[in-house]
């Protein structure tokens, strides 16, 4: 099976938790995809996945799957034991939710301020999110303010259950802590009275499947580019 990603981005280093969280690390090929470059909003990428993003799973098969939920399900399902979209119909309608509130709420908003609001990915990328667009900027400003709710939300959350879905670690957890570490990388700060989320965060980054993710740093050509 191959991944098509790049390190150190947010969407791509949800499926690397959920790889080590499946120990199936050793049975990927990584494809680096050059994002600086545009080259996913190339025709031959494009031609793969039609939304022009990462991650991409290509199957042995030639199957190709996009999106980091659809990914996730392939992953957690393949030996049987979901172990991060739930068993029962009430986990899996759980997760599901609270995962599609983190990426709408939370990593949804990040990217928009990310994008719009700062320089985003640079001056190669520009096309692609309509730079003559007057108002981009404050939009990208009214995304940023939706990510700070939306960690408000999060933190309102997780006062009263140990992870974001319930009492296990889930695709849920892994979405809102891929959007954590997103919002810091694009300078969004988590409010100080966000008490609970801060602590989860500490013990999410502390779990093996995370602290031990492989290839998750930052590409050094893309740290240069960041001004890092
Ligand atoms: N809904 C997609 C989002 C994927 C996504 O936004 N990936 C980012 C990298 S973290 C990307 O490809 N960004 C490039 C772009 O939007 O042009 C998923 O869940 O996988």
């Amino acid at each position: 099976m191959k991944i098509y990603d790049r390190s150190g981005f947010p969407n791509p280093s949800r499926i690397r938790v959920v790889l080590a969280e499946k120990g199936l690390e050793t049975q990927i090929e990584f494809v680096t995809v050059d994002l600086i470059g545009a080259e996913h909003k190339q025709a031959p990428f494009l031609a793969m996945n039609p939304s022009g993003k990462i991650p991409l799973l290509e199957l042995d098969d030639g199957t190709l799957i996009s999106e980091s939920t659809a990914i996730t399900e392939y992953f957690d399902n393949l030996d049987g034991n979901p172990t991060l979209t739930g068993k029962t119909p009430r986990e899996k309608a759980m997760i599901h939710m609270m995962q599609k509130r983190a990426e709408t709420e939370l990593m949804d908003g990040v990217d928009g301020y990310f994008h719009y609001a700062t320089a985003g990915l640079g001056p190669l990328m520009q096309p692609y999110v309509s730079p003559e667009w007057a108002g981009r900027k404050e939009w990208g400003e009214r995304q940023g303010a939706r990510a700070v709710r939306g960690m408000k939300y999060f933190d309102g959350v997780l006062k009263s259950r140990t992870f974001v879905a319930g009492d296990t670690f889930s695709m849920a957890d892994i979405t809102v802590f891929a959007s954590l570490n997103f919002a810091e990388a694009a300078g969004l700060a988590i409010p100080e009275e966000c008490t609970a989320l801060v602590a989860w965060r500490s013990k999410v980054a502390e779990l093996p499947s995370v602290k031990n993710r492989s290839g998750q740093a930052f590409l050094p050509e893309d740290l240069k580019r960041f001004g890092l």
